[in-house]
């Protein structure tokens, strides 16, 4: 398997993946659309925000006269990697995020400039934040990048306001969306793998944790909490309703060989972004991104084209998974952690007596009804195919009834990447799973034909 993985990764570099970054002037909607987009390739645009007010206003004297009072969300972690995959012990790691403070902006400088402060804080909420969080500075920067979002055809789904230093890491993920990245101040370092890669990055479902200072474990349940690496910081593990997410722990910059041996392959790219540069970041693309030093950026997320890339890529992705779970019930018995015994010895007892099934008719209705549920984030009904991609990704759960019965653990919401989206996507597709498995039973060719149920009617 490894050597189809290897060969994949060949034929994109050969034939599609750059080996560096190009530098262009802002493009018409058409090239960038013809030369970038539509084959998925990064691009650095320069000279494309000099006329931003926010290149000459965004002093940090402007800021804090004008948002100094403004409550700001910050992450706060205490080794500056928030989002990250991180060991609890010998055997046990999770996903873990950082901790979220309300702070104003001023406290915000004031905490990123006081060396003696417990933390790396940075300003990194995503969820819209310039457009949420900071309307006094929407205008100072256009509110889309006018060629990408003609080419992308729509307009933002998220702007986000990002300040930190070189202190803080973003790790390595991917999003389903097409990303302009903009500096206004600083320079930026992002390390880009093609969603081809896929395999070489060990990709794996950990608990999601949060991290917590000491001096804020009062509001928390004692027995959740275990220590970090860090003296003062604690990591909280929800007992109940755990949640899990899927995540890289590949650090692309300092890999890990022997734990990590399929990550050999990888060749990331490299690129520096300069103040008033921008960077084309395709959809599915992964990424680890930090500061060269202090940085004040500006990006916008557009909804991405559900087209065949997106339909190859989760190929890819299954393909990946699979043989990594293959690799890990061939594995000698001997050589695995308890856990994983526990996980052979019940996979090889095979699966579990059948409960009797769902019958067809309210595992369609179920869907039926979760897809006619208008999602929250939008207050313009969305077409048809919208609400779709969107139960896919599952960025907005469909607040229906029948649909959370059938997955009662899973919270719904959650604009933040890498949270909840993951567990609604996997029960709805778990549903839609269990509905064509249904189907296929009682070999009913009419209902089949009638697939549309996975539509919202008209
Ligand atoms: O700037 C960062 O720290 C992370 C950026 C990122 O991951 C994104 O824009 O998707």
């Amino acid at each position: 398997m490894e050597t189809v993985f290897a060969q994949l990764s060949e034929d994109a570099k050969d034939f599609w993946a750059p080996r560096s970054v190009a530098r262009i002037p802002p493009p018409s909607p058409l090239v960038f659309y013809r030369d970038y987009v539509s084959k998925n390739i990064p691009v650095i645009i320069t000279g494309g925000i000099d006329h931003w007010p926010a290149m000459r206003k965004w002093t940090d004297d402007y800021l804090l006269q004008t948002i100094g009072n403004k409550t700001v969300t910050v992450d706060v972690t205490p080794s500056g990697y928030g989002d990250a995959v991180l060991a609890l012990d010998a055997t046990t790691k999770v996903f873990v995020q950082p901790e979220e403070r309300d702070v104003t902006f001023r406290e915000f400088h004031t905490l990123y400039h006081d060396a003696a402060f417990d933390g790396i804080p940075y300003l990194s909420h995503q969820n819209d934040s310039l457009r949420d969080q900071f309307p006094q500075l929407v205008g100072d920067v256009d509110a889309a990048i006018g060629f990408a979002a003609e080419a992308f055809g729509n307009t933002p789904e998220a702007v986000n306001l990002w300040i930190g230093d070189e202190r803080a890491v973003s790790t390595m993920h991917k999003d389903h969306y097409e990303n302009m990245y903009c500096v206004v101040r600083g320079r930026k370092h992002f390390t880009l793998l093609p969603p081809s890669d896929v395999a070489f990055l060990h990709e794996t479902t950990y608990p999601t944790t949060r991290y917590v200072h000491e001096s804020r474990t009062a509001r928390f349940d004692a027995a959740a909490l275990r220590p970090s690496t860090h003296p003062s910081w604690f990591v909280h593990v929800p007992v109940e309703a755990a949640e899990s997410t899927p995540w890289i722990p590949v650090d692309p910059l300092n890999v890990d060989a022997a734990q990590f041996p399929n990550a050999k392959h990888i060749a990331p790219l490299e690129v520096v972004l300069e103040a008033g540069e921008m960077l084309y970041l395709p959809s599915l693309w992964y990424h680890r991104a930090t500061q060269l030093c202090d940085t004040v950026a500006v990006n916008y997320w557009h909804d991405m084209e559900f087209d065949a890339k997106y339909v190859y890529f989760n190929f890819v992705h299954g393909v990946a998974t699979a043989a990594k779970e293959l690799r890990l019930k061939t594995h000698s018995l001997s050589c695995l952690a308890p856990a994983r015994v526990h996980q052979a010895v019940a996979a090889a007892r095979g699966p579990a007596p059948r409960t009797p099934p769902v019958p067809a008719e309210s595992l369609l209705g179920a869907v039926r009804s979760a897809s006619a549920v208008e999602p929250a984030w939008n207050t313009t009904p969305p077409a048809p195919t919208r609400i779709l991609k969107h139960q896919l990704l599952c960025r907005s759960l469909p607040p229906s009834a029948a649909a959370q019965a059938l997955a009662p653990s899973q919270t719904p919401l959650c604009l933040r990447k890498g949270e909840a989206p993951k567990a609604t996507k996997a029960s709805l597709l778990a549903l839609r799973r269990q509905v064509e498995m249904r189907l296929a039973q009682d070999r009913n060719e009419e209902r089949r034909e009638a697939n549309e149920w996975w539509w919202p009617p008209a």
